[in-house]
């Protein structure tokens, strides 16, 4: 019977989906998503490598309050343990958030630090601010002007990876940087979140459009978000309007 078939592969669909998507922690109600790449493919395949969970890099999120933009990043891999995640005896690292403002993606100018420690993939060096190779590879967490990024990861397509030029705008203290784990499902997540004041970003226009890149150093997952964000003063315009609209409308 036809229809009880397509019912079956519903219903196959349905459970496979459920076995291999958790969703977002609940530290995350209330934000707006910026990128969705939560699930794991069959074999533990994350595109465009395997991994399963503890490589799946999940959501991005974000939040405006007044000027203050909150950034919001949860992968299953473990992006709050300053060495990364270990996998067959090999240790993969996190690279650091980048941001684009102006609408072209071929350039990240900004990068939020988590203030892990980011290695290449193939050089197993360490890549820091300081410059490529130089330094620790643990650059203090904070909102960073960038001036180069070291793409050293195994799967090209997932750069850009981690800042290796550039300067603090923000640092992190306990009131703009918050991470933590939880269970969303059955599968442990991690998340990071950084807030930062959008005067500290050059050039934003009434609307800017807000662009974020993250990937690990084998690039077995990556996340991209794109979303189309009216300042603060064009939303109150907008009510404004709206106000407008509805008192004429009770005049008629
Ligand atoms: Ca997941
Ligand atoms: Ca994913
Ligand atoms: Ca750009
Ligand atoms: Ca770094």
């Amino acid at each position: 019977m036809k229809t009880l078939g397509n019912l079956t592969s519903a219903l196959f669909l349905l459970f496979i989906a459920s076995a291999s998507f958790a969703g977002p922690l609940t530290v995350f109600n209330g934000w707006t998503t910026l990128a969705n790449d939560d699930g794991v493919g069959s074999g533990g395949w994350v595109n465009p490598g395997y991994g399963g969970q503890n490589f799946d890099a999940e959501y991005l999120f974000y939040k405006i309050q007044g000027n203050q933009l909150s950034i919001g990043l949860q992968t299953g891999f473990d992006i709050i343990s300053q060495n990364g995640q270990s996998f067959s005896g090999h240790q993969y690292f996190n690279g650091d958030l980048a941001l684009s403002f102006d609408g072209n993606k071929s350039n990240y100018e900004y990068a939020i630090d988590f203030g892990n420690l980011t290695k290449g993939y193939t050089s197993n060096q360490t890549i820091s601010s300081q410059g490529v190779n130089t330094g620790t590879g643990i650059d203090a967490a904070g909102l960073y002007k960038v001036t180069s990024w070291n793409n050293d990861i195994y799967y090209g397509q997932s750069a850009p990876y981690g800042m290796s030029g550039g300067s603090m705008l923000v640092a992190a203290n306990a009131s703009n940087f918050k991470e933590g784990t939880g269970m969303s499902g059955a599968d442990l997540s991690f998340y990071n979140i950084f807030s930062f004041d959008l005067s500290n970003i050059t050039g934003l226009g009434s609307n800017y459009t807000l662009d974020a890149h993250w990937t690990m150093s084998c690039g077995n997952d990556a996340l991209d978000g794109h979303a189309e964000v009216p300042e603060p003063g064009s939303i109150a315009l907008l009510v404004l309007g709206f106000l407008g609209l509805l008192i004429a409308r009770r005049k008629i």
